[in-house]
């Protein structure tokens, strides 16, 4: 059993979580730069790219897609993993249903409010286990959270789970986002230790 502390959380590996991992029951915040504000009358969500129709939601039109809630895991590259998150939102295949891709799109960037962005496969991101969350263990997000609205990618590191997003660019070819263009890995996956582009 490894036990770490700090001022933000104290954390212990049991072992069942990926390789490099610590478990933690907190859930710090993590964010590059500061909490954009967000005016929820002006929100907008766009879906743009290699589709055939772009579509714009304003967050009454995006709600209205339908709600889920399901349970997943969280792993952030620093190193902490929280286990047991509940979350509530609608599904990135609800999304794509509303669009007609273009035969050879295979990825899709990830837009957010402040100018964030991350890059995804489709493969991953149909998944059944990937939403836009608006709540965290039966709560609405909280701000530092990514309010109203985030991504959650269970099954990636967590800076592929982008806070605050506004929109989703499908794509013929992978491009990187944020994290990407500063040598994070392109799939990242906690499984396979995908922390940096050099860990292949
Ligand atoms: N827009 C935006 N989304 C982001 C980030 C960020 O800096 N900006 N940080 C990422 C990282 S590195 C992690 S681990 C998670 C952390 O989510 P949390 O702050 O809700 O714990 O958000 C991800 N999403
Ligand atoms: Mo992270």
């Amino acid at each position: 059993m490894v036990r770490i502390s700090n001022k933000n959380f104290s954390i212990e590996n049991d072992g069942t979580a990926p390789p490099g991992q610590i478990i933690t029951e907190k859930f710090p915040v993590l964010t590059f730069g500061n909490t954009p504000s967000i005016d929820l009358d002006n929100w907008k969500f766009s879906i743009t790219g290699s589709i055939s129709k772009n579509l714009e939601f304003d967050y009454q039109s995006f709600l209205g897609l339908g709600e889920i809630t399901l349970s997943s895991e969280f792993h952030c590259v620093t190193q902490w993993s929280n286990l047991d998150n509940q979350w509530s939102g609608i599904p990135f295949k609800t999304l794509f249903n509303q669009v007609q891709i273009s035969r050879d799109t295979k990825f899709a960037m990830i837009h957010c409010y402040g100018g964030y962005s991350t890059n995804l496969s489709l493969d991953v991101l149909l998944d059944d286990d990937v939403l836009f969350a608006t709540k965290h263990n039966g709560e609405t997000l909280s701000a530092d959270h990514g309010a109203p609205l985030r991504l959650i990618v269970p099954k990636r590191y967590g800076w592929k789970s982008a806070k605050w997003a506004n929109g989703i660019e499908f794509m013929e070819k992978d491009a990187p986002g944020f994290w990407e263009m500063r040598g994070y890995h392109m799939e990242g996956d906690p499984h396979k230790e995908q922390r940096f582009d050099s860990d292949k």
